[in-house]
């Protein structure tokens, strides 16, 4: 991939429940693929609490832990690793905020939240940093040979 001033990296996305309940897979994968990344993993998963658990224990403290361990496991979710340049932070900026009716017109979350969802019901997890992405990816999948190494042919227009 040419990187430009960009490192090319990895990142870890998941569609939540809603998100794939509501039918916005296909939609959000092509704005993935829209961008130039390049999709090095994807699985439906329907997930174990303990998962969901340790994917968000650094929020282990707050008052909506509970209802957000559940809701992850409230129905299947899609694990995607995307491959590009800077692509943890551009995936953040295309999800946008967290709450839905905070989000930018634009981003997947801006797009796709339902305003009438509670503030944690916002269809799609990115990583927050390569240290989360390389930690999520290893957390949900189960390892390397469930991922694929390849790079497109298409020569991408520099
Ligand atoms: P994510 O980790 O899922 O990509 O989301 P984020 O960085 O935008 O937000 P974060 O603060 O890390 O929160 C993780 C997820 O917890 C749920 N949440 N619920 N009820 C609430 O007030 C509340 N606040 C956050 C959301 O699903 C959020 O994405």
């Amino acid at each position: 991939i040419f990187a430009g001033r960009f490192e090319t990296e990895r990142t870890y996305i998941m569609i939540k429940p809603d998100g794939v309940q509501r039918g916005y897979v296909g939609e959000i994968i092509a704005r993935f693929e829209r961008k130039g990344n390049v999709l090095k993993g994807l699985k439906t998963f329907q997930c174990p609490k303990a998962v969901a658990e340790e994917h968000y224990q650094d929020l282990s403290e707050k008052p909506f832990f509970g209802d957000l361990v559940e809701y992850i496991c409230s129905g299947p979710v899609v694990c995607m690793v995307w491959e590009g340049p800077g692509v943890v932070k551009s995936a953040r900026k295309m999800i946008g905020a967290t709450n839905p009716l905070e989000s930018e017109p634009g981003t997947i979350r801006g797009d796709l939240g339902a305003f009438y969802a509670l503030v944690g019901r916002n269809v799609i997890h990115g990583s927050d940093s390569n240290e989360s992405a390389e930690r999520e990816i290893a957390l949900w999948f189960g390892g390397d040979d469930e991922l694929v190494d390849w790079t497109p042919t298409i020569t991408p227009w520099t």
